[in-house]
């Protein structure tokens, strides 16, 4: 049974890829920070699916720790096949010269400097079984940037540059690298990104039917099921009403 470990899986994208992989036979390594959601997540797909899951909460903004978990990971589960880098956020909308800076490096290190992180953590023993997957969560954001979005469109324009460097620097490898861009997915995303603001972040999903996390876990899972000869390099998904990060028709 392959072995996928997903940072961020307590909500979304990340618990959609959970879902998705463990009903496709794969054993999990799941991390966030939030303990329950991820108890509770272990729970069901242990009862629904034929399936092993190692929790690993922690803060992946935390390198002691991630090193430490990383490093006294048992036995069973220290073969990895598929990194699933997901943990991600947006904070606020403003403008770029008058954001908070607090929100602004809380995306870098943890869009950016976490997901090198656990790039350098774990791909050093895929290449030693010369085998294994990296799918990176990056966005249409990463793409061009946007008013009021400047530093979250910069982390994700970062995780395209350390996704396609990577896969320069394993091409000689069998490992595989993936840059999924996602655009407009229904999850907590918005609600974290407005501070919870619930009824504003509802308001960006209405007159338009947006992607869900399962969509977006279905081409993670179609990557990561590919022939071993095919590397799914980069997919950008959008809804269809969707043609760019800001270009969105909704239905009045
Ligand atoms: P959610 O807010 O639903 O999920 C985000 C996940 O990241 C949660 O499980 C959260 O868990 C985890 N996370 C956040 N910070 C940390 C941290 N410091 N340490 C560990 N885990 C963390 O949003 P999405 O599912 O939408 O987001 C997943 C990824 O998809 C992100 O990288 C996002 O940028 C990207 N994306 C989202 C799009 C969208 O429209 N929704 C579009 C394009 C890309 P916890 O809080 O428990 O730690
Ligand atoms: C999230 C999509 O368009 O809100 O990555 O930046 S967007």
């Amino acid at each position: 049974m392959p072995l996928t470990l997903i940072t961020g899986a307590s909500s979304g994208i990340g618990q959609a890829c959970a879902r998705k992989f463990a009903q496709a036979g794969h054993r999990l390594i799941l991390n966030a920070r939030s303990v329950e959601k991820l108890e509770a997540l272990k729970q069901e797909l242990e009862r629904d699916f034929a399936t092993d899951i190692l929790l690993l909460p922690f803060d992946v903004r935390d390198r002691a720790r991630a090193e430490e978990a990383i490093r006294t990971l048992p036995a069973e589960f220290r073969d990895i096949d598929v990194l699933i880098n997901n943990a991600g956020l947006a904070l606020g909308t403003d403008k770029e010269h008058e954001c908070d800076l607090d929100d602004a490096f809380t995306m870098i290190d943890t869009n950016v400097k976490a997901l090198l992180m656990m790039t350098r953590l774990i791909v050093p023993g895929m290449v030693e079984r010369g085998r294994g997957h990296i799918i990176n969560i990056g966005s249409v954001a990463g793409d061009a940037a946007y008013p009021g979005g400047s530093t979250y469109c910069a982390t994700k324009a970062a995780v395209k540059a350390l996704s396609d460097g990577l896969r320069m620097d394993l091409y000689q490898t069998p490992i595989r690298v993936t840059n999924l861009k996602p655009g407009l997915v229904e999850t907590n995303f918005s609600n974290v990104r407005l501070h919870g603001d619930a009824a504003a972040a509802k308001r960006l999903y209405t007159g338009i039917q947006p992607l869900t996390g399962d969509d977006i876990a279905d081409v993670a899972l179609y990557a990561a099921s590919a022939p071993p000869h095919v590397q799914i390099a980069e997919v950008l998904i959008l809804a269809t009403h969707q043609a760019s990060a800001q270009l969105i028709y909704r239905t009045p």
